[in-house]
């Protein structure tokens, strides 16, 4: 049986804006298929980072990577395809971009893992957790591209 549609959640981070690296980041999505149907900039609070990253807490970088992730606005995006929990983890890599493979995301553009350019969701269930943390119903958006068929057919 093949792979179902699915969304899920990515943060383009304070690095990425940085370095000006967004329209690479984005253009590596689109490239593999993945539909945008969420976008916007979200300057992040505290507390919603603090829930975010809730699993790393009690880490001695915690209180670092929260001050990261609230230097800039992040680009928030909702991206749906086949199998797109894991696909998008894939084109991302690994978290640290010195273990990543050559090709992914974190591999060609970065060398630490205290900018690793981008979060995605790491589980289906994570993934309707996390776009609802950053994304209200009403912008996040179902429309048909003529290229639904050679992305998403059969
Ligand atoms: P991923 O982002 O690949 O799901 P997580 O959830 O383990 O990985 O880590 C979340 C974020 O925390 C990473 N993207 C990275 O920015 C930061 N992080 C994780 N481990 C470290 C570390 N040892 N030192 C600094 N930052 C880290």
């Amino acid at each position: 049986m093949g792979a179902a549609i699915e969304r899920t959640l990515v943060l383009i981070k304070p690095d990425a804006l940085q370095r000006e690296l967004v329209g690479d980041v984005v253009t590596r999505f689109e490239r593999k298929g993945l539909k945008i149907v969420g976008m916007k900039l979200s300057h992040l609070t505290e507390e919603v980072l603090t829930e975010h990253y809730g699993h790393h807490k009690e880490k001695p970088f915690f209180p670092g990577l929260v001050a990261f992730m609230r230097e800039t606005p992040v680009v928030a995006m909702v991206l749906e395809g086949l199998g797109a929990v894991d696909e998008v983890r894939k084109v991302v890599g690994a978290t640290n971009p010195l273990m990543a493979d050559a090709g992914t995301i974190r591999a060609d553009f970065s060398m630490s893992m205290a900018g690793n350019i981008v979060h995605a969701s790491d589980t289906l269930e994570n993934a309707g957790i996390e776009i609802n943390r950053f994304f209200s119903a009403s912008e996040v958006f179902t429309y048909g591209k003529l290229t639904d068929r050679y992305h998403f057919g059969a």
